[in-house]
């Protein structure tokens, strides 16, 4: 490497970044695509609904556009250190993603299992670009999940899903980059929950670095699900859930007790918001902030909208960790996926075009018409 090429924290990905809070060794080969070193953007215009400061860590600038990345490194190259051949997984979309990208920079086969005409185009894309077997399941992700278990059990493949621990030592990297961001861990963290492995990281992320000294605080954790598709919220597994956020379309999270813990040690909650709340949050963050999220992504500003409605004027519950809280608190919110995942749902967005002729008095005219 030339000397004026220094390696910065955004070449050299999580594993590097954060080596000695990782279970690595020298014998473990690094199987990385710079993921984490994420921005953490402050937005004005919710810092100004709550009063406090509130920063989105935008999750979607991953390289196969997702969190997902983060547990991904680890557990490939984990999974390349045992000498594993073929890894397997069961997904909604974005693990699927992941894997495909870093089993084919690993060398090895990837498998991914999807419940069939529920994944967004973007994320199916990914899967067989990066070379993965795609096998369509006449299920929703929890019965595939229960498969990859079951296929597990013969060693034949290394499975990648969270309920491996690496993912979820991978994933606990966003809560360092946060800390050393802001200096401290922000009073409140809201993020979307599905299989639940993300807030589990989150979680341990947060009180590694707390019992470390570096940071002085614990966040209360904010655990965001869909409407239609809210086990945790209502506190039992539900067999067929629904949502337009397919991402979280979860009715069996593998990591229920780590999210149960999480929420109920910090001090914080689970809230749910309904589709058209999503859908309209997602269209809010992409024009009034520039950040263009998938649906799942949007569940926490639809959740933050939920609990300051427009004016400023609190509409919290009686568990809502923004009544624990002073004024000013830092809230940060995970915005876990790109926004061009799934183009077809941001088709809501859409209108039809102004057509003109191609001459400058004609698109002139046609711009007037917009004020
Ligand atoms: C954009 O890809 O479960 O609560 O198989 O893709 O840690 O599951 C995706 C989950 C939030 C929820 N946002 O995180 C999968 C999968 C996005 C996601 C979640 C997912 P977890």
């Amino acid at each position: 490497m030339p000397e004026t090429m220094n390696k910065t924290f955004n070449d050299c990905g999580v594993i590097e970044r954060y080596r000695e809070f990782l279970p690595v060794t020298d014998a473990t080969p690094v199987i990385s695509l710079g993921e984490g070193s994420t921005p953490l953007i402050h937005s004005p215009k919710l810092s100004a609904i709550t009063g406090g400061e509130v920063y989105v860590k935008y999750e979607g600038l991953n390289p196969t556009g997702s969190f997902k990345d983060r547990g991904m490194t680890m557990a490939i190259s984990k999974a390349a250190e045992e000498g594993a051949h073929t890894v397997l997984c069961a997904s909604t979309g974005n693990t699927s993603a992941a894997a495909a990208a870093y089993a084919a920079r690993a060398g090895m086969k990837c498998a991914v299992l999807l419940p069939a005409g529920r994944i967004a185009g973007g994320k199916m894309v990914q899967a067989y670009i990066y070379g993965a077997t795609v096998v369509a399941i006449r299920g929703n992700f929890d019965d595939a999940l229960r498969l990859v278990r079951e296929l597990g059990e013969t060693g034949d493949f290394a499975i990648v899903n969270s309920i491996n621990p690496y993912r979820i030592e991978g994933q606990k990297t966003a809560a360092f980059e946060i800390i050393e961001e802001l200096g401290n861990a922000p009073d409140i963290h809201i993020l979307p929950v599905g299989n639940a492995g993300n807030i589990t990281a989150y979680w341990k992320g947060y009180k590694e670095f707390k019992e470390l000294g570096r940071s002085h605080k614990l966040p209360k954790m904010l655990g965001v699900q869909a409407a239609g598709s809210a086990p945790l919220y209502h506190g039992a597994p539900m067999d067929n859930p629904e949502t337009v956020a397919t991402a979280i379309r979860i009715g069996r999270p593998a990591s229920w007790d780590g999210a149960i813990n999480a929420v109920s040690e910090s001090g914080g909650c689970f809230e749910i918001v309904e589709d058209s709340e999503i859908l309209a949050a997602q269209k809010w963050l992409a024009s009034n902030e520039g950040i263009f999220v998938e649906p799942a992504s949007a569940a926490p500003v639809a959740a933050l909208f939920k609990c300051f409605n427009r004016s400023g004027k609190t509409t919290q519950c009686d568990s809502c960790p923004f009544r624990k809280v002073q004024p000013g608190a830092k809230v940060v919110l995970t915005v876990t996926g790109h926004g061009l995942k799934d183009p077809d749902t941001a088709k809501h967005a859409v209108t039809a075009p102004i057509e003109t002729e191609a001459t400058a008095a004609a698109v002139r005219e046609a711009l007037a018409k917009i004020g």
